[in-house]
């Protein structure tokens, strides 16, 4: 399957949400297409740990496999790619490290997309669309912003921040090619179904 169609309904791990593998197993059950292990002040040990057994539950359904941050890390679990932000590795020198990992780059202006494509991403994570209480530095970008990106860059763009299931079909009539979410899932009562829901809505579109 091509990148495009594995990055429609992406779903980013939050233990102050769920805890990693239940969260992983419930999203994919209920049909996310991609999985980014997102952990914030634990052990690298752990990290590894933890991430090498997303690898098997995120090869049983199929889905890409996304480490944030961590080059090291995505090597040592075997992902399928890496999420930079603004601040962490440069794209161009992952490129040169890790030349088979997916690279995705996170951008909360058009300059950063542009120049996140120009250096060799495979993807851009766009955000944040909506206000949200989940990553605290997040910058706001805004639907009109999400859209100048989405008209200007060539390669996959993720939309991120704050989507829900009210405001999903918004973000989908832009024309991304998939949409990133913590909160909505991963906060949900019950994982499976509201994944579910999210997956029916971004099939209408996508
Ligand atoms: N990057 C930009 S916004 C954001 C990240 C990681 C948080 C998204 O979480 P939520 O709960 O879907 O708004
Ligand atoms: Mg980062």
């Amino acid at each position: 399957m091509k990148l495009r169609e594995k990055l429609k309904l992406y779903v980013i791990t939050d233990r102050r949400f769920r805890d990693e593998l239940e969260g992983v197993r419930e999203a994919l059950e209920g049909g996310a297409t991609a999985i980014q292990l997102r952990l914030k002040g634990i052990s690298t040990r752990e990290m590894v740990e933890v991430g090498r057994k997303i690898r098997e539950i995120t090869q049983d359904y199929d889905a890409l496999y996304i480490v944030n941050d961590r080059v090291d890390v995505a090597l040592a679990v075997d992902a399928d790619g890496v999420h930079v932000g603004q601040n962490d590795m440069p794209v161009e020198i992952v490129k040169e490290i890790a030349p088979h990992l997916i690279v995705g780059v996170s951008a909360s202006n058009l300059r950063e997309a542009l120049e996140g494509e120009r250096k060799g991403a495979d993807y851009i994570g766009a955000g944040s669309v909506f206000p949200t209480r989940t990553k605290e530095d997040a910058r706001l970008l805004g639907l009109e912003g999400l859209k100048e990106i989405v008209r200007n860059v060539h390669i996959p763009v993720v939309a991120i921040g704050g989507i829900n299931h009210e405001n999903v079909r918004e973000v989908l009539k832009v024309g991304v090619d998939g949409v990133a979410v913590i909160s909505a899932i991963l906060g949900a009562e019950d994982v499976v179904e509201a994944t579910r829901r999210m997956r029916k809505m971004v099939e209408e579109y996508l």
